[in-house]
């Protein structure tokens, strides 16, 4: 069973649409939906609650306006044993990448990223200082980490099991796909393209706080993980006495005389 994680935060206007046109895409055995939101103001827990009599749709409710990296941790820890994607409730994210998202993680990938900067690609409706804000996020992530993607910022993905975003993600403001890459090594990663439409209907929630928490979130990353190298650097330097005072100091086993 696949599971699709939504964060939500005041998205009457379009998770009532979201929710059915997921399992268009995906068919009804094959997929839940969680719901984690934020208490909302208005009226979306009761459009995802009445869902939930139709469909398999799950609402877990949380006080307080925590952040989206979080709210999908928290939804990670019950979804089941299945792949899992994460997406916008806003429809910024289609579902009808859903399929082609979950497919390269049925052929062996842990991450499949719903990617807009790879050719297919794009950005519908955005204000210029919006796609320049981003591209400029995605460029600095790219330096400081030497991600091997071309949008560690998306929010769109899909998972081999919860257990890597349960592993990779700091339960903070942040944004998640950043956590992930930076915290856990070897991960087989694909990208495929979306065009990410601006949102229709209701309101973002990307404030400056927001963006300086993002900028937060890199650089802390950053530091934790040059830190790490330099302790792993530093074990390993012990492990092996290579430098030549040691090695002379150390007992000799003369071959010719065994
Ligand atoms: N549970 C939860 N969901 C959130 C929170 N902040 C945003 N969301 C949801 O996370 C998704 C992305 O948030 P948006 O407001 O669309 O933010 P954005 O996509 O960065 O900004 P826009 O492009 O302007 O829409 C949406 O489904 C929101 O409802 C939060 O603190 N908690
Ligand atoms: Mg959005």
């Amino acid at each position: 069973m696949k599971t699709v994680i939504i964060p939500t935060l005041n998205e009457e206007a379009n998770i009532g649409r979201l929710i059915p046109a997921i399992f268009d895409q995906l068919g009804e055995d094959e997929v839940s939906v969680v719901v984690v939101d934020d208490e909302s103001v208005d009226r979306t827990c009761e459009v995802v609650e009445r869902l939930g009599e139709e469909y398999n749709v799950k609402l877990l409710e949380r006080k307080g306006k925590r952040g989206i990296s979080s709210a999908v941790r928290y939804a990670s820890r019950i979804a089941g044993n299945g792949h899992i994607a994460v997406m916008d409730a806003d429809f910024s994210h289609h579902p009808k990448y859903l399929p082609a998202l979950f497919k390269k993680i049925g052929i062996g990938y842990d991450i499949a990223v719903g990617s807009r900067y790879v050719t297919g690609g794009g950005v519908d409706g955005w204000p210029s200082y919006r796609l320049f804000l981003s591209l400029g996020a995605t460029a600095l992530a790219k330096v400081l980490f030497q991600f091997p993607i071309r949008d560690p910022m998306s929010g769109y993905a899909a998972f081999k099991s919860s257990q890597i975003l349960i592993d990779g993600i700091a339960d903070s403001e942040s944004k998640f796909l950043i956590d992930v890459l930076a915290s856990i090594d070897n991960l087989r990663i694909v990208e495929i393209p979306i065009v990410f439409r601006n949102r229709k209907l209701g309101s973002s929630k990307l404030s400056g706080v927001t963006l300086l928490g993002y900028l937060n979130q890199i650089m802390t990353r950053y530091l934790l993980r040059s830190n790490r190298r330099s302790w792993m650097n530093k074990i390993s330097a012990l492990e092996l006495p290579v430098d030549p005072v040691q090695l002379a100091s150390l007992p000799q086993t003369d071959i010719t005389r065994q």
